[in-house]
């Protein structure tokens, strides 16, 4: 039985449409899972949208519709975005959904059982906008004096009858679980924030609200619903089956998220766990911001980007290839019209796509499948070592979530492979000696092979067209396939471009 591995991402408030940062998580996240499916994991994967909360409301009020249908209609663009980028999620929970009332409302109860829920009087700042609380002393000053969220964002003076969850309790133990699983928060800049914080103290955390009612209703509380966090996490235990079961997923391996919302999954997530006697999953991984021109995007400086116009404009794969080569996985990242061109012409068009056109456009020529392979020379045997060597580096650096670096290592092998194609120049030989040529060309449509195979996972859809060009079947595409070389006399399809030279637009 293959291994179980559980990937989530954040679950996006769908107040707005989707924007570029939300398209950044769903292609990583897709990419990680992507990578394990060919490393024969048994994988499940889930996204989706967090419905509920005062954000939801007020901007429902704001535009004179129905909190309900603003969250159909919105959360309908969220997953059109993740399939027009190919998101091979297994499911896309939404948070009205019954199943997940259910398991909210069990992880509730088994909070409560374990005595650390209680009813008093909150009274403090709240940021619509985080849908987050925050003490006095974390607020920072903002124009005019008004305050501020340490995000930036307004905060307001909230007073009601809440529920509260005993955080304070679980601070020594989460600190000795960081201490024993260094792995749990990453990246490290991430984890030390969270140290700190948490050093510093907890404060037990309001988790109902009773100024509306837009939420998952407290068992046994009438007037009361869920603070939106509180069933927001719960959606990765419904994604498993939860109260039922936890299944074969739980714990989950990974929870992807941006650097904005770790406290959320790293503090009060694992003490809820804690709490309900529910294992705590093994890795939550913050991810840095996207920047536009290294600006952050906001609706008021009209820098937001439509993913959608991203993908309409360059194609799903450059995009995706960009966003997960250009940007340091963990660290903030920015993107800009030509670096989007450059970069993709640069590795797509002229590296990786020159070398399987020159090379099969030859092939369709003389026979049209797989030449022979005759006796390798010392050229034969380096190109195949700097293969094989991307392939352990790739690995290297996905077991560390460096997923930059991993994509660099395979584009070396490309970069090396048309050095190779360049200097053997199997065109010419063939005038003099065919069957050299032939050789030249099997080992150069093998290289093409395997590079497509280990860039599947990030650009899934050129590196399958890619290996339908090498006529290489469905189950020929995961990482085993590594281990057993294309088959000489394997007919092959006409050649056709995959990676279309990307223009910039006429100023
Ligand atoms: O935080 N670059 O939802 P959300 C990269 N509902 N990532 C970005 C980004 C940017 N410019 N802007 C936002 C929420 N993100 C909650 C999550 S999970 C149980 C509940 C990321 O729609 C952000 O960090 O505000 C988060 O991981 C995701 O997009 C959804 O953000």
């Amino acid at each position: 039985m293959a291994d179980p591995y559980y990937i989530t991402t954040a679950i996006s408030y769908p107040n707005g449409r989707p924007h570029i940062g939300h398209a950044y998580e769903a292609i990583a996240a897709d990419a990680i899972a992507r990578y394990h499916r060919q490393a024969g994991r048994d994988v499940r994967f889930q996204t989706g949208t967090d419905e509920h909360g005062l954000k939801m409301v007020q901007t429902a009020r704001d535009r004179g519709v129905e909190t309900r249908a603003l969250a159909d209609e919105m959360s309908g663009y969220f997953r059109e975005m993740d399939d027009r980028l190919n998101i091979s999620y297994d499911r896309f929970i939404r948070t009205v959904e019954e199943d997940h009332h259910a398991a909210s409302r069990a992880i509730w109860e088994a909070m409560a059982a374990a005595g650390d829920l209680y009813l008093d009087r909150y009274e403090g700042w709240y940021s619509v906008r985080d849908e987050a609380f925050y003490d006095e002393k974390e607020l920072v000053d903002g124009e005019g004096g008004a305050k501020l969220s340490p995000q930036g964002t307004p905060v307001e003076w909230t007073a009601e009858e809440t529920w509260f969850f005993r955080l304070s309790k679980y601070q020594q133990p989460l600190l000795d679980h960081y201490a024993a699983h260094p792995e749990f928060i990453q990246p490290d800049a991430r984890r030390n924030e969270i140290l700190r914080f948490v050093e510093g103290g907890l404060s037990d955390l309001s988790v109902s609200r009773t100024s509306f009612d837009w939420g998952v209703k407290v068992p046994g509380s009438d007037g009361h619903v869920m603070y939106v966090w509180v069933d927001a996490l719960t959606n990765y235990l419904t994604g498993v089956g939860y109260p039922t079961s936890l299944g074969k997923y739980w714990p989950a391996d990974l929870h992807l998220i941006g650097k904005d919302i770790v406290r959320f999954h790293a503090v009060y997530w694992p003490a809820f766990l804690m709490s309900a006697k529910i294992a705590l999953p093994k890795q939550v991984f913050g991810h840095g911001f996207l920047l536009n021109r290294g600006e952050k995007m906001s609706k008021s400086v009209g820098n937001v980007t439509d993913p959608i116009e991203l993908i309409d404009r360059f194609g799903v794969d450059p995009l995706r290839y960009f966003l997960l080569r250009e940007v340091s996985f963990g660290q903030d990242g920015s993107y800009s019209e030509d670096a989007i061109v450059t970069r993709c012409n640069a590795d797509l068009a002229n590296n990786l796509g020159n070398l399987a056109q020159r090379c099969l456009s030859i092939i369709a020529k003389n026979g049209a499948a797989v030449p022979e392979a005759g006796e390798a020379t010392s050229a034969e045997e380096e190109l195949v070592e700097r293969v094989r060597a991307a392939e352990a580096e790739m690995r290297s650096a996905m077991s560390d979530l460096a997923l930059h670096t991993a994509l660099e290592a395979v584009w070396a092998a490309s970069r090396d492979a048309n050095v190779y194609f360049a200097d053997q120049a199997p065109w010419s030989v063939r005038k003099t000696d065919p069957a050299r040529a032939d050789t030249i060309l099997y080992y150069a449509a093998e290289a093409v092979r395997r590079i497509a195979i280990m860039a599947r996972w990030a650009i899934p859809e050129s590196a399958d067209k890619l290996l339908d060009l090498l006529g290489q079947g469905g189950d020929v595409r995961n990482f085993d396939a590594l281990n057993r070389p294309i088959a000489s006399g394997t007919p092959l399809p006409a050649p056709s471009g995959v990676f279309p030279r990307l223009e910039m637009e006429a100023a």
